[in-house]
């Protein structure tokens, strides 16, 4: 085979492409002999490697030419090249919240970073009942960060034009979402799946509920057509590694220009997974507070960024109008930012639950009955807050509704 082609590496290919790049093996140190290859691939795409030497550890991701979990699902392969590019986009802007970009090779299609082995992944600490409250308000803090510097209101619509051009290449990725949030978990599609028959009426009440499915059309259209940001686009607990001191959002290669309120919505639709997976009263509430942090710290985040006195980087475009007028606008635009999170986030509970890909959360549970109730309890949630929409329309209201739930499902 021609080397200088894409092939799927193995810990020689590993070796031999590290021994290539300097800024990489002199981060492992020693030489080629002496570095380790760890596979930890964990995900449904990609392959991903662990390389440790005598001095330190590097993250290797290879896409592969299909969906690593199922093989006859075929797949392009630029999904690391636009993780890499949004990376570069958002490493300057987020402040350590993600991690170091060291190498991109785009025939072998590897992106290479630095390791985090002394994270955990969030999903697997929330499993573990770990309490790490700062977390999900540096998540916010990402994503007012990220988004507002690949703004209109941070850069010309120049650059924002010539970026929108790059993302919108990420077709593949795109697609998965929009087959898997937005369209197959609301008719037959072999792709769907669940255990509990008690799901079963349920899923065929939100089927046929016209509000429900007007709702997710609407979040549909909006997905497609608010290109109000870069946005990170899978953005669920198990993209998120982390100590109680330091946490890193990472495998950004579902990126797109899209609204905000989409990665608000992935993260609080896995953390309200999570809520419905822990029938302990004590870690409920614990969830009930972060996702008010989450959503406190990134509405004062991005206020703060787009109030902040410095003049507006050149050709960015001026505000026309100042004071209140100005002020309420702000909130109007993070109402609507606020109401997408609600929306987008009902609809990620719904896919996780009844859709092609779910998540560990309720593996904690034991027991089948109760696994089951448990997430009867999150789908019912998630469709009453679709099927009222128009009134449910602050993270406040959407608390206050997810208490009730939990609490009439103990
Ligand atoms: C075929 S990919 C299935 C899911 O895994 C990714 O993490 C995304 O969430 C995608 O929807
Ligand atoms: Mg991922």
């Amino acid at each position: 085979m021609n080397q200088t082609s894409y092939h799927t590496l193995g810990a020689a290919g590993i070796r031999g492409l590290i021994a290539g790049v300097p800024v990489v093996a002199r981060r492992l140190g020693g030489t080629p002999d002496l570095w380790r290859v760890r596979e930890v691939s964990d995900g449904n795409l990609n392959n991903v490697f662990i390389v440790g030497g005598p001095e330190g550890e590097v993250c290797l991701k290879q896409s592969l030419p299909h969906v690593r979990v199922d093989p006859t699902w075929k797949m392009p392969l630029d999904r690391t090249f636009f993780e890499a590019t949004w990376l570069r986009a958002v490493l300057p802007l987020v402040g350590g919240l993600t991690t170091e970009f060291l190498h991109f090779d785009p025939v072998l299609h590897v992106l290479i970073v630095e390791s985090l082995s002394s994270h955990t992944v969030y999903r697997t600490a929330l499993m573990r009942a770990l309490d790490w409250p700062d977390v999900a308000p540096r998540i916010g803090t990402f994503i007012a960060q990220a988004t507002f510097g690949t703004s209109l209101l941070a850069q010309p619509f120049e650059d924002i034009f010539a970026a929108r051009r790059i993302f919108a290449g990420n077709v593949a990725l795109t697609r998965i979402t929009l087959d898997l949030v937005f369209d197959q978990p609301y008719r037959d599609h072999p792709r769907n799946n669940w255990d509990e028959t008690d799901l079963t009426p349920l899923v065929l009440d939100i089927r046929s509920s016209a509000p429900t499915l007007l709702a997710v059309e609407n979040l549909r259209r909006r997905f497609l057509s608010q290109p109000q940001a870069l946005l990170h686009g899978d953005l669920h607990t198990g993209s998120i590694m982390t100590t109680p001191e330091d946490t890193r959002v990472i495998d950004g290669e579902f990126a797109l220009y899209g609204p905000i309120g989409f990665d608000c919505g992935m993260f609080v639709g896995n953390l309200v997974l999570h809520y419905f997976a822990t029938p302990d009263i004590a870690a409920r509430k614990a969830t009930l507070r972060d996702i008010a942090a989450f959503w406190a710290s990134f509405h004062e985040r991005f206020l703060a960024l787009w109030n902040r006195d410095e003049a507006p980087p050149p050709g960015t475009l001026r505000p026309l109008a100042y004071g209140p007028a100005s002020h309420m606008a702000q909130l109007a635009f993070l109402e609507e930012v606020e109401a997408d999170t609600i929306g987008f986030a009902s609809a990620e509970i719904i896919r996780r639950l009844i859709g092609y890909a779910h998540t560990a959360d309720f593996d904690v549970i034991t027991d089948p009955r109760q696994r089951g109730a448990c997430r009867a309890g999150a789908l019912s949630f998630a469709y009453h807050i679709l099927d009222h929409t128009a009134q449910i329309r602050t993270i406040g209201d959407f608390l206050l509704r997810l208490d009730e739930y939990g609490k009439a499902g103990l």
